[in-house]
């Protein structure tokens, strides 16, 4: 398969998580005891876009503290949702379409649970959502023709 030479195709995307805790009345009733927090993360395209032309799967490597530690999520939403105590280091590797020939890559993500900057307290008592997020490209450098027209729509 031929490679597109001397091109690169930049393509955009959102990865991070969202946390919360537990409201004390009304915990997840199968959440460990020692459990504080609902979180998330993902990956997703910008403003909702659909990127799956691109991206395959992802899969998500949590702490070795959870069961099942490698989460594998083939179709959108490419998330995983849990609970848990502690923050970590989440590994996320994007697997791309087959027709792209193209070796997954890993992004590394740090899982925050707690709010900072002014009014900690505060933040703390509204339980408000602790957001951690970025925006991102892929670069993929002289895709094979077949993946440059799926990318460039052609
Ligand atoms: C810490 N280095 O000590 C981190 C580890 C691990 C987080 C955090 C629960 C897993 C379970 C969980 O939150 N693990 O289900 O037991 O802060």
């Amino acid at each position: 398969t031929k490679r597109v030479r001397g091109v690169s195709v930049y393509r955009p995307f959102v990865f991070g998580s969202e946390a919360q805790p537990f409201d004390p009345k009304s915990r997840p009733p199968n959440a460990p005891p020692d459990h504080t927090h609902q979180w998330r993360v993902f990956v997703k395209g910008v403003n909702g876009e659909d990127i799956t032309y691109w991206l395959r799967k992802v899969q998500f490597k949590l702490h070795e503290t959870y069961a099942q530690s490698v989460r594998t999520i083939e179709q959108p939403p490419f998330e995983v949702t849990e609970t848990g105590w502690g923050e970590f280091e989440i590994q996320i590797k994007l697997y791309f379409v087959p027709e792209s020939t193209e070796k997954p890559q890993t992004l590394w993500h740090s899982l925050k649970l707690h709010p900072y900057g002014d009014d900690i307290e505060g933040k703390r008592e509204r339980r408000e959502k602790v957001v951690s997020q970025n925006y991102e490209e892929v670069i993929f450098n002289e895709p094979v023709e077949q993946f440059y027209d799926v990318l460039t729509g052609g």
